[in-house]
């Protein structure tokens, strides 16, 4: 190997294709993979041995919250037949004893610099080379820089008040004595009760005289019921190995279970109540909160197992006051990392172990002696304590790739381009660092999955990238700014219609103080991750530029543009293979609408749901009327549904109605009007004239405020609701004072771009379009069927409307709203990133369209102010 301490060559020529940080999980299978891609890399290691988070995590009571039989190297059947675990959740030693096997096997120490802690890392442009230094002297000089650095490896200082004044043993959790610590005897204190303390606490109890646990913040936990490894487990191991790693590596979180294919509304008491009986008795990490798919989506589903969980600590508990104390209720259940335990819960009926709950009694210093709190009224109660534990966690994901003072393109330091959270592509790799790899760096699955299989995944795709970038002439890679903000927005995106971000987690970065909040790994999905990984690559490295001595060339883009959950509603409608509703009669897509209707969550509560009638243009029209629960008397909403003036009725889109109604706090009446083929054009803009002007006569009776009348629609409902309002104007009433226009239909006499953008794969399609058209049979250029072309927009009540970019009716709509604008309309207009026709009115099933929603509201809202 040509490195030596007292190297001075220029950096142009590097020691080794790749230095690798760490010689932990994915350190080892880094460089056992490099090697077998004829490769030569050194690994840098701070410990004297391998092992990483392993290594260094050896309190008493640690083990990994996933079953061995999943949380191992999956990349040579050999290894997995010769390693047999001895419980289904391993001990540290054990998996360490497994490391340090495999460093063996595959004769990996030669090429680990133990003891060798790396300090600097500096991009050249000049020589398209990395310069590492470490604490020894070392300099490294080499192509490709890769962190596997682990995402809980920084311990976070202690934080409290005094710490240095403790005149006893102090420990950390994170870096535990190897000979072990004898605590028989003693008074001891553990600070922090995540999975460490919780692992812990009950074997530190079983030596401690006297154990006392400081709790900020109290954790679920679930039981762990170890044993012997899970039979059913090793079963389907054993009859088929590739088809059981496969499932994990296309799983959600890297683990081959079955997912829950119900939310906790599809399910009555009784089923709950059995799903969680169910769930607890399995235990672990995919338990008691897997029954249900929508726990971490849906505020009420969690609360019902979170309150399951909370009944379950109180049942363990034998003093009430601590069991409260340990009943999580400031944030959604797995919305921190559930812990798995083995009798925790039950070390507190112990007479020695005692609960401080720092939320009622601070803790006001550390003395000499221990630990003193403070209480509401001041008083000081001190803790005397011979041992002081600290369980208090890490810097996680990002503490150890900004330890390094790594500094990329023109100088700038990893720690200043993420000063506000970091930003990379596929948390991968992040732009002005070129051939910097980081292995589960934020912005991937990582700690939100098994990190054994996420661990290969980046392994893999690493070692894939710079076989390819070798065999097309290359050196260098690096991802664009565009790709970069695209994946940063996504990463967002799909945090967002989760209740991740309620938690003062340390996935938000909020355990550190003054570490910026922002939802740190990928929650989409181990599979989904997978895939966008794959498609990158299989579309020639989307979003990265890659130089060398074969030229430039850059692929640049942005890989996830659709909302998550309106990509997952996709991937699951094409899974099911649906028929197209332009293959169908009329009479069968009405059919098949319904039928699908019948199977959405159907929104918020309100006040009251009535069913009546209303005399439209030619015969009495159905309408739906719901109000708030609110006292009235209420402005109203005249709706208009959706489906292409041929499907649909006043109780087709009840889930937005609902919705509507609730936001706005007033009264939605959805109106039917008569269905094309049998009522062609203008039979369903006549309808809603006719229903309009009802509404506005009997505002009274329906318990609405005279003069508050909006008008608003969806699609096809918001192609009449807009014609009746300018039908409304010509004819000198009813007063309309706004109207909300949810990706309407405009202008049927010309092709706009968006139409042939979005002509397929967004569920409203160009030929679904035509047939809808086709037949409403419409004279196009009459503004009765296409209201953009109205001889004049001016004087029309003011207007919110929204279109979604991946809509064929998207440019149709911002047209509209750009002429209504043009002709003094007061006009408010939203594209909608990522979403589709369909997406902004599906209530619960769309959570990214939620603060769209909300924002309709807010317009409707406006417009009864004035
Ligand atoms: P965690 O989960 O971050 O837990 C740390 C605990 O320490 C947590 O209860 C903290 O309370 C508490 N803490 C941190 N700082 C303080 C101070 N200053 N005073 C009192 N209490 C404090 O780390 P772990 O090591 O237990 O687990 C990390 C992961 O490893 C785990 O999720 C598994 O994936 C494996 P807080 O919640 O911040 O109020």
């Amino acid at each position: 190997m040509g490195y030596d301490a007292n190297d001075t060559r220029p950096e142009a020529e590097p020691d080794v294709d790749v230095v690798v940080v760490g010689a932990g999980m994915a350190g080892l299978y880094m460089l056992h993979l490099l090697r077998q891609r004829d490769m030569s890399a050194v690994v840098l290691e701070a410990a004297d041995d391998v092992g990483g988070t392993w290594y260094w995590n050896r309190y008493p009571g640690a083990r990994c919250d996933v079953q061995s039989i999943d949380y191992q190297y999956s990349f040579d059947a050999e290894l997995e037949a010769d390693w047999e675990w001895s419980e289904k959740y391993a001990t540290q030693p054990e998996i360490l004893r497994y490391l340090q096997h495999v460093a063996d096997r595959y004769d990996l120490r030669p090429d680990i610099r133990f003891e060798t802690r790396v300090e600097s890392a500096v991009w050249s442009d000049d020589t398209s080379t990395w310069t590492i230094a470490t604490d020894t002297g070392d300099r490294v000089i080499a192509r490709h820089y890769v962190m596997a650095t682990g995402c809980l490896s920084v311990p976070k200082a202690a934080e409290i008040e005094g710490a240095d004044r403790f005149g006893g043993d102090v420990y950390f959790t994170s870096r535990w004595p190897h000979d072990g610590v004898d605590f028989t005897g003693q008074r001891v204190a553990v600070i922090g009760t995540g999975s460490s303390g919780i692992q812990s606490i009950p074997l530190i109890a079983k030596e401690a005289s006297q154990l006392t646990v400081f709790q900020r913040t109290p954790n679920f936990s679930v039981p762990a019921y170890n044993g012997p490894s899970d039979a059913e487990r090793a079963a389907a191991l054993a009859a088929d190995r590739d088809t059981y790693r496969d499932a994990a590596r296309w799983s959600r979180v890297g683990v081959p279970i079955e997912p829950a294919e119900r939310g906790v509304w599809q399910a009555n008491e009784a089923e709950r109540q059995a799903a969680l009986d169910e769930g607890w008795a399995d235990g672990g990490l995919f338990g008691v909160t897997r029954q249900f798919n929508d726990v971490i989506i849906n505020p009420e589903s969690n609360r019902i197992v979170a309150d399951y969980v909370r009944d379950k600590i109180r049942a363990q508990v034998d003093d009430p006051a601590t069991a409260e104390s340990l009943c999580p209720t400031s944030y959604p259940i797995t919305s921190k990392r559930l812990c798995v335990d083995t009798d925790y819960y039950v070390t507190y009926n112990q007479p020695h172990v005692r609960l401080i709950d720092l939320r009622e009694t601070p803790i006001e210093t550390m003395t000499e002696a221990g630990v003193d709190v403070r209480d509401a009224e001041g008083s000081i109660e001190s803790h005397e304590v011979d041992a002081v534990v600290y369980a208090t966690g890490f810097d996680a994901m990002t503490g150890a790739l900004v330890s390094v003072d790594i500094a990329g393109r023109d100088g700038v330091t990893l720690a200043d381009k993420w000063a506000d959270g970091p930003e990379t592509y596929l948390g991968l790799t992040t732009v002005g660092f070129p051939n910097l790899f980081m292995i589960t760096g934020p912005g991937s699955p990582s700690v939100l999955s098994n990190m054994a299989v996420s661990i290969e995944q980046h392994v893999e795709w690493i070692a894939d990238c710079l076989t390819d970038l070798r065999a097309s002439g290359h050196d260098v890679i690096e991802p664009t700014v565009t790709a970069e903000a695209g994946w940063v927005q996504h990463v967002n995106d799909c945090a967002d219609i989760t209740l991740f971000p309620q938690a003062n987690s340390w996935y938000m970065g909020a355990n550190v103080p003054g570490k910026p909040r922002v939802f740190l790994p990928y929650v989409g999905g181990v599979d989904t991750y997978r895939a966008v990984c794959d498609e990158v690559v299989e579309r020639d490295y989307l979003g990265f530029r890659r130089a060398g001595p074969s030229g430039d060339v850059e692929h640049d883009g942005v890989v996830k543009r659709l909302q998550p959950d309106v990509s997952g509603l996709l991937q699951v409608m094409a899974d099911l293979e649906l028929p197209t509703i332009e293959s169908m009669t009329p009479t069968d897509a009405r059919a098949f609408m319904e039928i699908t209707a019948a199977q959405r969550p159907p929104g918020p509560d309100v006040g009251e749901v009535a069913d009546a009638t209303l005399p439209g243009a030619d015969g009495d029209l159905d309408y739906r009327l719901y109000r708030p629960g609110t006292q009235g008397p209420h402005p109203i909403v005249a709706y208009f549904h959706g489906g292409g003036w041929v499907l649909g009725s006043c109780e087709s889109d009840d889930p937005f109605c609902r919705d509507l109604c609730d936001r706005i706090g007033a009264i939605v009446v959805s109106v039917d009007y008569r269905h094309a083929p049998e009522h062609p054009y203008p039979a369903a803009a006549d309808d809603a004239s006719a229903a309009l002007q009802w509404i506005a006569d009997h505002t009274i009776e329906l318990g609405g405020v005279p003069g508050q009348l909006v008008v608003a629609g969806w699609s096809a409902g918001a192609n009449v609701a807009t014609v009746a309002a300018q039908r409304a104007r010509d004819a000198g009433g009813p007063v309309i004072v706004g109207q909300l226009l949810v990706t309407p239909v405009t202008d049927g006499s010309r092709e706009y771009p968006s139409m042939n953008e979005n002509a397929e794969g967004y569920v409203l399609t160009k030929s679904l379009m035509d047939w809808f058209w086709d037949h409403y049979d419409a004279d196009r250029s009459s503004p009765s069927a296409s209201p953009l072309l109205a001889d004049s927009l001016a004087d029309l009540p003011p207007a919110a409307v929204f279109t979604s970019e991946f809509d064929p009716l998207r440019d149709e709509g911002a047209a509209y709203a750009a002429a209504l604008a043009a002709a003094g309309v007061p006009t408010d207009y939203h594209e909608c990133r990522g979403h589709i026709h369909t997406s902004l009115t599906a209530v619960d099933v769309i959570i990214s369209g939620a603060p769209i929603r909300a924002a309709m509201a807010e317009h409707v809202q406006k417009f009864f102010a004035g």
